[in-house]
């Protein structure tokens, strides 16, 4: 057997090839945590739903471009050769630029793709189009919109000051309290984009555990925040945040607890949050009392925990998935206004952190150089959307909207093309995606899997995995490189997204534009230069490139392992000034003010969700449903592998729900319950568990969309795709962030028979 490293977004490997087949990745040795997502490996490589070759829609093969759009996902593929392939896919880009401008080419291609710094399919896919002219591409992500559009206005640019985010080594040592807003998942801190060489979080929060730091938890959801550190659990209603952020600040406000000093030299704005705060403005003072109708918390715990926060070392922790609802941008306001009423920022151990939890890199880690990236070259058109704008562009081309300040009119799309992302997981309300995606002339997707995007593609293209190409990994705030060799053959006729775009390219007469003149070979060695070069001049010298990909992980020293986030702002503001506009803090925004959303007005506001148990549609939904990220798989990826389906129950995603909710509804543990609302529906198996706050269940995301008939609008999921459920809302029209977590549901015990599940079987007919 021969054994190789390797790397994915969930951490490094050991892959194992006996007879040139994969037979299993295991765990590098470097690695104190490593995720179990690998055991999925083998059996999603050579699963039924890999795509094994070219294949093109029946009706699009027949009739062509722009034929029978509504039989998207109905009807079968037909499998041709890669020139029958590539030539079509050419004809359509070419005619579609011609006819309609390279504004009606979508290439926005959101998602994950792969580990692999050259073979990164959205990089590829944007460098081609690039070279063909451009195209339409997305803004932002599904992540943390609302922090990447709010927080340039507020602190900084959330990119930027992640990699400087407070260590939690640094709490460890100095901090005393913890006040999370949506746990510490360790499930979530398996991923990160690009990598990770270890796995950090557990032993990290262990080490605060045992240095006597307290950790108090608002989670509608208690596993999500490992047991060992034992945090006091506050199952708030969802979406509730910023009520008990709004009404700790006022405790502290009226109880003379809030640091005044900080906030006069540190910060803009407090005393239109002071006027807020009290019901100055609106006539409601944002009591704990106030704040309890809405949470379920208890007054006295809100106001006890406000005197606690301020007699302690505090810090305030945010997770990303709290702003992935309608309104997100306010807790995220209202984490920072706290933090700034308390006055310990730039501390050690204390301030605040976003989104710390939700990957394996922030608060733990940070590279001491820039890894190499392959040029995306130049986009020549200029339209763009919000990430999670796609069905409403292809719905309402022409149509006028808002994003963060600007005014924009959605572009008339033809033509869509998408590599390494997938839509029918991510977006929002599937049924209407579904309607949405019926739009354009021609879809083209380059894909593993025949995904539920691959299915409602007209063009075809199987590409090659991370364990079939060579490549160099590297995490976005990981301190390794890893290398990545070729280990096994392509599968089927799988091809790299190089050699794809390349012949591609060759048939547009833009071939050299697009590989000037390089192999993939060439491409990596010269990638491998740059960060050779980088790396010499921190007195590291890497090995030649064939060196490291027959090597071992190369470890870099942490460039700054005792990061305290804002600590030169605080030693000298004036010198130090923030990137925002006054330079300092921001508590109200007169930039945003100046934008006159009511949906997002000048400084942290309460604004209830419009779907959420307080609202009056509770009654027809009574339940809300939170649809986090999966432990045995990275959102869809890998769903088929053995790991991820270990974990079904009776083949249906697990749905967590309270005992008294099930036991209102006859569901016992194990049952495979109907999950719907006006929107949809999906079957899902129950975990009855008092973890789930009542009222509330917990479907993960990345079951593969599986209908009953898709002949029929709107047909049951018999999978469990939370996204049958969520709405199309976003968070604001300042940053237009997806908002999933907003959503309610009720449940039903199913009592027909099951129907199989289907989604991994490959939807061909023999050409
Ligand atoms: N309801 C709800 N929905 C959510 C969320 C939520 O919390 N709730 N979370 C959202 C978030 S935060 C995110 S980031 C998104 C994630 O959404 P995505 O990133 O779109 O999800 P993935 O399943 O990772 O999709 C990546 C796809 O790329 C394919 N792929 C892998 N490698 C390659 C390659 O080399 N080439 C090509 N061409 N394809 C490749 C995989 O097979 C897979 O289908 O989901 C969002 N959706
Ligand atoms: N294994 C694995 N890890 C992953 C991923 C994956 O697919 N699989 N995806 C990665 C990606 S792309 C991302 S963006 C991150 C996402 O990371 P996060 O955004 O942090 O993850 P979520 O699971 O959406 O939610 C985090 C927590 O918020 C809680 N929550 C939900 N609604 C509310 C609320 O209203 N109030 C409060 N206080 N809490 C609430 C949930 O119970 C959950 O514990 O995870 C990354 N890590
Ligand atoms: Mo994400």
């Amino acid at each position: 057997m021969k054994k190789h490293v390797t790397s994915s977004h969930w951490g490094a490997g050991v892959a194992e090839v006996q007879d040139g087949r994969l037979v299993g990745v295991g765990a590098h040795p470097i690695d104190p945590h490593p995720s179990s997502i690998n055991d999925n490996f083998v059996s999603s490589i050579y699963g039924s739903s890999r795509i094994l070759r070219p294949a093109v829609r029946k009706g699009y093969l027949e009739h062509g471009p722009g034929q029978q759009t509504d039989r998207r996902g109905k009807e079968p593929f037909v499998e041709v050769s890669w020139e029958t392939a590539l030539d079509l896919a050419a004809a359509a880009l070419k005619n579609t630029c011609e006819e309609h401008g390279n504004e009606a080419i979508f290439g926005g291609s959101y998602g994950w793709g792969s580990a692999g710094r050259f073979h990164h399919a959205q990089s590829q896919l944007k460098r081609f189009l690039g070279c063909a002219g451009g195209f339409v591409r997305s803004d932002g992500n599904y992540s943390y919109n609302a922090a990447l559009i709010l927080l340039p206005y507020l602190i900084g640019d959330f990119e930027n000051l992640a990699p400087t985010g407070t260590r939690w080594s640094t709490i460890a040592k100095e901090g005393e309290l913890v006040v999370m807003f949506g746990g510490m998942p360790l499930k979530n801190a398996q991923a990160a984009p690009g990598g990770c060489s270890r796995h950090r979080l557990r032993d990290e929060l262990r080490a605060c555990h045992c240095a006597g730091v307290k950790f108090v938890d608002f989670n509608p959801c208690k596993s999500d925040t490992p047991a060992e550190i034992e945090a006091e659990w506050l199952a708030l209603v969802p979406g509730s945040d910023t009520a008990i952020m709004l009404a700790l600040a006022h405790t502290l406000l009226v109880e003379n607890l809030h640091d005044q000093a900080f906030l006069d030299r540190y910060t803009v704005g407090f005393d239109e949050v002071k006027a807020y705060l009290v019901g100055d403005k609106d006539g409601i003072a944002k009591t704990a009392e106030w704040a309890s109708k809405l949470s379920d918390i208890p007054a006295d715990r809100i106001r006890t925990l406000a005197r606690q926060m301020a007699a302690s070392r505090t810090f305030i922790c945010t997770a990303a998935g709290v702003q992935r609802g309608e309104h997100g941008e306010q807790p995220l306001w209202g984490t920072i206004t706290l933090a700034s009423m308390l006055g310990q920022i730039g501390l050690p151990g204390s301030g605040f952190g976003i989104a710390y939890g939700s990957d394996g890199g922030i608060g733990l880690m940070n590279r001491p150089i820039r890894w190499p990236a392959l040029p995306q070259g130049k986009n020549r058109v200029e339209p763009f959307i919000p990430v999670a704008c796609i069905s409403d562009m292809l719905l309402h081309p022409g149509e006028a909207y808002q994003y963060n300040g600007l005014d924009l009119t959605y572009p008339d799309i033809r033509m869509i093309w998408w590599a390494g992302g997938n839509p029918f997981h991510h977006h929002q309300d599937i049924n209407r995606l579904i309607q949405a995606f019926q739009k354009p002339e021609t879809v083209i997707v380059n894909e593993l899997n025949w995904t539920a995007t691959a299915r409602f593609a007209d063009i075809v293209f199987p590409v090659t995995s991370t364990l079939e190409r060579e490549d160099i990994g590297g995490g976005k705030r990981d301190n390794c490189l890893i290398p990545m060799p070729k280990i096994i053959a392509p599968v089927g006729e799988a091809r790299d997204e190089y050699d794809i775009f390349t012949a591609l390219a060759r048939r547009l007469g833009i071939e050299e534009e697009f590989t000037q003149n390089k192999t993939s070979r060439q491409w990596l060695e010269e990638m491998w230069g740059d960060v050779s070069h980088q790396a010499a001049e921190l007195g590291v010298e890497l090995p030649a490139f064939d060196g490291f990909l027959n090597g071992d992980i190369i470890e870099f020293a942490d460039p700054n392992p005792d990061t305290v986030l804002f600590s030169d702002f605080r030693k000298d503001p004036e010198k130090n000034r923030l990137t925002t506009p006054s330079g300092k803090i921001e508590l109200y925004s007169e930039t945003i003010a100046s934008f006159g959303y009511s949906d997002c007005p000048g400084q942290a506001t309460w604004l209830p969700p419009t779907e959420w148990l307080k609202s009056d549609r509770a009654a027809l939904y009574p339940i809300h449903m939170i649809s986090g990220q999966p432990k045995t798989r990275l959102h869809s990826q890998l769903d088929q592998g053995a790991y991820s389906q270990r974990n079904k129950i009776q083949g249906r995603e697990p749905i967590m729900i309270h005992p008294n909710d099930a036991m209102k509804r006859n569901i016992v543990d194990g049952d495979v319950v109907t999950v719907f609302n006006d929107r949809g529906s999906c079957l899902a198996g129950a975990i009855v568990t008092s973890d789930i706050r009542e009222q509330t269940v917990y479907l993960c995301t990345g079951a593969w969309y599986d209908p009953l008939d898709s002949e029929q609008q709107g047909s049951l999921d018999k999978h469990g795709n939370p996204n049958m459920l969520t709405h199309d809302k976003r968070t604001s029209r300042l940053s237009q962030g997806t908002a999933a977590h907003s959503t309610l549901v009720n449940i039903e015990k199913y009592e027909g028979e099951l129907p199989a599940i289907t989604a991994y079987v490959a939807p061909v007919n023999a050409g």
